[in-house]
Order: structure tokens, then sequence, then C-alpha cells
């Protein structure tokens, strides 16, 4: 039937209970408590955040539970439910981030590339120890360690953020168990005691454990939509500075519904050729002499200021063949697609906070501006793959307002606006691309948070 292809967030007092039970049987000890980190959509600003640009994300009522309790001998001991991660307990020195403790088992390690989820985890806890010598609030207590089970409703590599909340959700629960912050506010206080500045200081360790543990060249959209988002909004995320104001959505989902299709192909972030589109990018604006190609750009940017940045670009590279040693064809379709995502994301920007007058339709033209954002995902970073362009064509064709690739790319989830009626024929549609495909309903969500 139809049905089984939702994916459905799940009852969060059910996972949670189940959780601390096999947490029980795994430890042999309860556990302290329980974290959870959404995942998250984005409505617009994909690889953008790495250029100070904006990016409208909205946290997922589906993501990552944590249970954990402490310990005082320095050791980690992780285990995840995940049918398609687990492989038993993993076992890490908490004062060694990045070598596994037992003998002969480095090698699942050894890659970068091919890093073990737990890295996130234990990534997020060297990045709290960091973080904590400059903040005392996040002084992690000495010889600190944790016995940790993980559970997700978020596709694994479905581009809706599952590194992220993984990474979240578990610097929550060593914020909880292992700072004077969470000695002082026991259980669910820390929800109320984390102020702004709070989960602006753990984003930002999270983008660290990301970038430095596991190795990926993530911008942080992810991981301020997992700590930052707030329920019924979307994040509007100026990366410049990364302050962030929340927008209403009821105007766009009236009478229509978010859908994020997961097309079944998984990516990582850290197989390289995310950071290869990066690099082309970033060669575009060290050409252009910017070290953040938002500053290319005026505040309120138009079309016109994006055909003036690449005609300089163009003047500048008439000689050249490549820039950086990255070819220059493919260094300026990323520098277009990261102007004119910029543009679009400051357009949406002014839609939603109700700023931009005369725009009747405003459900059509946000359709516009993700399908628009799809064919630059598509033909100008060139992030896109097969399933994700058939799923967006076949979106379109039935009715849809719009539709785009979101997250990374080479894998993952296309987000599509649509009004209900129109979700049984396209359900029954995409059912017949393939059998992988998964739909999750958009609810913008809230941030991560102690159960
Ligand atoms: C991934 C990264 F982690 C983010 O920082 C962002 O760059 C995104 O891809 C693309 O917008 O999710």
């Amino acid at each position: 039937t139809t049905d089984a292809v939702w994916l459905a967030p799940g009852e969060p007092q059910e996972i949670q209970s189940d959780l601390v039970s096999r947490f029980h049987e795994e430890y042999g000890r309860p556990a302290s408590g329980t974290w959870f980190a959404p995942g998250r959509a984005n409505l617009n600003g994909e690889h953008i955040d790495f250029h100070a640009g904006r990016c409208l994300p909205m946290a997922l009522a589906h993501g990552t539970y944590v249970a954990a309790a402490p310990r005082e001998d320095g050791l980690l001991r992780l285990r995840t439910l995940d049918a398609s991660l687990d492989d038993g307990v993993t076992t890490v020195f908490a004062d060694q981030i990045g070598l596994r403790a037992e003998p002969g088992a480095e090698d699942a390690l050894k890659d970068g590339a091919a890093g073990h989820w737990s890295q996130y985890v234990h990534g997020a806890l060297w990045a709290l120890r960091e973080l904590g010598t400059s903040q005392p609030d996040f002084q992690v207590s000495e010889g600190f360690g944790a016995d940790i089970l993980v559970v997700s409703t978020l596709p694994i590599g479905g581009g809706l953020s599952s590194s992220a909340a993984l990474e979240c959700a578990s610097i929550l629960a060593f914020v909880a168990l292992g700072t004077p912050l969470g000695q002082q506010n026991p259980l669910d206080d820390l929800n109320a005691a984390l102020t702004r500045e709070h989960r602006k200081q753990l984003a930002a360790a999270c983008v660290r454990a990301e970038v430095e543990v596991v190795g990926a060249g993530t911008g942080g959209l992810d991981q301020t939509a997992a700590m930052r988002a707030r329920a019924g909004k979307v994040l509007s995320l100026d990366c410049r500075d990364f302050s962030v104001q929340p927008l209403d959505i009821g105007c766009i989902l009236r009478g229509y519904r978010l859908i994020a299709v997961d097309t079944g192909q998984a990516h990582r972030l850290a197989d390289g050729q995310f950071s290869d589109r990066r690099a082309d990018a970033e060669a575009a604006a060290q050409l252009l002499g910017f070290e953040r190609l938002r500053d290319a750009l005026p505040e309120k940017p138009r079309k016109a200021d994006v055909l003036h940045v690449l005609e300089e670009f163009d003047r500048l590279a008439e000689q050249l063949e490549s820039v950086g040693g990255r070819d220059i064809g493919a260094c300026r379709r990323r520098l277009r697609h990261a102007l004119t995502e910029m543009v679009r994301s400051e357009k949406l920007h002014h839609l939603l906070s109700g700023e931009a007058y005369g725009v009747r339709h405003i459900t059509s033209t946000v359709g516009d501006i993700l399908t628009a954002g799809h064919m630059s995902m598509r033909d100008d970073a060139e992030v896109s793959f097969t399933v994700a362009d058939l799923v967006v064509e076949t979106a379109l064709a039935q009715g849809a307002e719009g539709a785009r690739l979101i997250g990374g790319g080479f894998g993952g989830s296309v987000l599509v606006l649509i009004a209900p009626a129109g979700l049984p024929r396209l359900t029954a549609a995409l059912e017949r691309i393939s059998r992988n495909i998964r739909l999750i309903d958009v609810a913008p969500s809230a941030a991560a948070h102690a159960l």
C-alpha cells in the first residue's frame, strides 16, 4: 500500500523507553538520560554555508536519540541500534579521540573517508572538551567517559543531516553528564538552562567535530539547524555571522505540504566529491580576490549582480585553463551555483519575512525558487544524480509547486512542495521509480533537547 512509503518519526516516549531498556541489556546498568537531535530539510541555501551565504533550514520531527550513562575511567563505549551500521560495541579512550581501543580494530578507522559512525560521537566529546577550555560552563570533568546507545528515525546518509543529529544529540549527553552546566541542571532542566549563546557554541563545536575528527568539510548549516531550530519556523541563517531569525512558514504551508523524498541512494560527505565541489568554488573565490564568496555580492543581491561577478571572473580567467589546479569551467559553474543560490536565499528571506510586497502567489513563487535551485544543483553545482532528477521531474509532472535536491548531494533527498490532493498520485508515481523511495513529512520541529 502507499502507506508503506511513509517514514514516520515515531512516538518519542516509546522510542525512548525502548532505547533505555535496550541500554540496560547492553551495559548492565541504567541509562542516566536520553537526548534527541533532529534532522533537517532546507528550503534553499545548499553548498553556500561555507561561503557565508544564507540558508533556510527547518528541523524535522525525525532525528537521533542517544541514551547514555557516565563513566569515570575515561572510556567511551558506543553502540547503535541502526541495523545498517551496528557492529557491536566500539570502545574508545576518550582522551585519545580518533583511536580505537581494541587491538587490531584500528583499520576500521584508519581512513577518515571510510570513517566509522562512532567518530561523530567521540568527535563531539573532543570538540566539547576543546570548547570547555575557554567556556567554564562546558569544562568536561577529568576522566570523563560514557556508555552510549544510539537509535535514529532518519535515513542514514539520506541528505537529511543524520550526521549532525548524531553529533548534536551526543554533545548534549556529554554536556549533561560531564560538565558544570549539566551538573547544575539535571535532566530536562538542561533544556531551559541552555541559552541561545550556549546553543550557538555547541553547534560550532559539532562543526569542529565533523571537520577535524571525521574529516568532512561541513559548513555549519546542519549543526545550526539541529541545535537552534524552532518549532513551526524556518530558520533564516546568515552564515556571515551565524545569526538566525526564525521565520513563519505558515504562509507557504497554508493548503500545502512539504515532503522530503528520500531517494534511497545514500551519500557520504567525507567521500571526496563534496569537498571537491567546495574546492572548485573556493578556487573561483580566490581568483576573484574574495575570502568569502558572499562578499562578492551586495547586501540585497539581484540577478544583475551575479552577471557582473561572472563577467569579472571571465575577465580574470581569460588566459587561464585552471585556477589553483582546478578546471576553470568547473570553477565558473560552481561560482554560478553559489551566487544564484545566494540570490534565491535572499529572495526567500524577504518573501518569508513579509518584506516583499506585491507577491500574490507566495506558494508558487516559493515553488519556482525550489525548482530553480534544483536546476542549479544539477547543472552548475553538479551534485545531483539520476533518481533525484527523476523525482523532481515526476513531482512537477504530478502538479507539485516546486521540488529540489537538498543537502550535500550525490545521494540523499528531494524536497517537494505540493497540495495534499496531489499526494496519492505522487506517491504512486514515485513507487514506480524505485522501491527504495521513502517519504517524510516535513513538520518544522524543535531543536535538540533532553527528553
Ligand atoms: C552538507 C554539509 F554538511 C552542510 O554544511 C552543507 O554544506 C550542505 O551539505 C550543502 O548545503 O549537509
